[in-house]
Formats: C-alpha cells, sequence, structure tokens
C-alpha cells in the first residue's frame, strides 16, 4: 500500500507572514528576526507580504500572535523569542505561558502559529540556537510557517471539495 502523502510545498509565494518579535534579549532576538526574514525571501516572499511586530518581552507574544490571527490578514505568524533559565528568575512563567498560548492561538483562530522561543538553560545554548553559531530558529520557523500555510491550503480546499459532494447525497437517496 501507497498512500497518498501531502506535504506543503516551500513556496512562499502569494502568502502574507507576520513576525511577532520580542525585544527582550534583544541581541539574540534580532539574529532570530533576521534568520526567519532570510528564510521567507528564499522561498519567494514578497516584501510587502511580510511584516514584524515588536513587543517587549515572550509574555506578550501570544496576545499579539492572537489579534494578528485574528485579523485574517495574514496566512501564518512566526512568533520569536528568547528565555534563558540561568538569566530569568520567572523562566517558567515567562516561557511555559509562551508556549501555552501561542499553541491555544494557533488551535482558536485556526491561522497556523509558529513557536519561533528558544528555552534554553544558559546564554551558551541559547546563542547557539539563535544563527549566532549554529542554527537559527527563527530560520526553521520560517521554512515551517510556508510549509504548514500551504498544506493548510491545501486541506482547505479539499474540505470545500468535500463538501459539495456531501450535498449531493440526499439528491442520491
Ligand atoms: C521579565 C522577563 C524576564 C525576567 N525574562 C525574560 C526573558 O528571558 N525573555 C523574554 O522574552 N522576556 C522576559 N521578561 C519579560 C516578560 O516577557 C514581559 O515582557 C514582562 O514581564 C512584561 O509583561
Amino acid at each position: 500500500m501507497k498512500p497518498k502523502t501531502h506535504r506543503g510545498r516551500l513556496s512562499a509565494e502569494g502568502l502574507r507572514f507576520a513576525i511577532v518579535a520580542s525585544r527582550w534579549n534583544d541581541f539574540l532576538t534580532s539574529k532570530l528576526v533576521d534568520g526567519a526574514v532570510e528564510g521567507l525571501e528564499g522561498l519567494g516572499a514578497a516584501e510587502a507580504e511580510v511584516e514584524i511586530f515588536m513587543v517587549p518581552g515572550s509574555f506578550e507574544l501570544p496576545l499579539t500572535a492572537k489579534k494578528l490571527a485574528e485579523s485574517g490578514e495574514w496566512d501564518a505568524v512566526i512568533a520569536l523569542g528568547v528565555v534563558i533559565r540561568g538569566e530569568t528568575p520567572h523562566f517558567d512563567y515567562v516561557a511555559g505561558e509562551a508556549a501555552k498560548g501561542i499553541g491555544q492561538v494557533s488551535m482558536q483562530s485556526g491561522v497556523p502559529v509558529m513557536f519561533g522561543v528558544v528555552t534554553a538553560n544558559t546564554l551558551e545554548q541559547a546563542i547557539n540556537r539563535c544563527g549566532v553559531k549554529a542554527g537559527n530558529k527563527g530560520y526553521e520557523a520560517a521554512l515551517s510557517a510556508v510549509e504548514v500555510a500551504n498544506l493548510y491550503r491545501e486541506i482547505g480546499k479539499k474540505n470545500k471539495g468535500q463538501g459539495s459532494e456531501q450535498k449531493a447525497i440526499p439528491h442520491v437517496v
């Protein structure tokens, strides 16, 4: 058996993206923003279709993402922040609320909201995940945003198609 597999296209053409980024740990979050923009641009996003919204800290990411998701303007929202356990007395609250809130926004709005928040135990770990040395979570989040935005478009089209087939059933019976 070889079931049909659906995978979102890695093309940002015709899609709109909002990036919401925390200013806390700005020297690192700015790298995440750069990574996300680079990722979107590399996949063909137009400059006019990408906008960046800055917030004070990661705690503010969920509500801002909610307002953006509810606006109906964006195919995906990319939330970026950095929370470092060793430097943050309220690490669990800030990181936990950001993660929980972003997940809820995505589920409630139906708009994909990417979790591009680096939660690290040490500054060194955080640096490594912000593209200063190696991987960049902003870049990764941008690629995921493009992939799922395209996948959900495809699923949306399929659902619409199924809706019209279902309407036909009573006439057949
Ligand atoms: C207050 C705070 C602390 C201690 N640490 C961080 C952090 O490591 N990363 C981050 O993004 N934000 C932090 N904040 C700020 C909170 O997210 C929030 O902006 C403030 O508590 C105001 O609501």
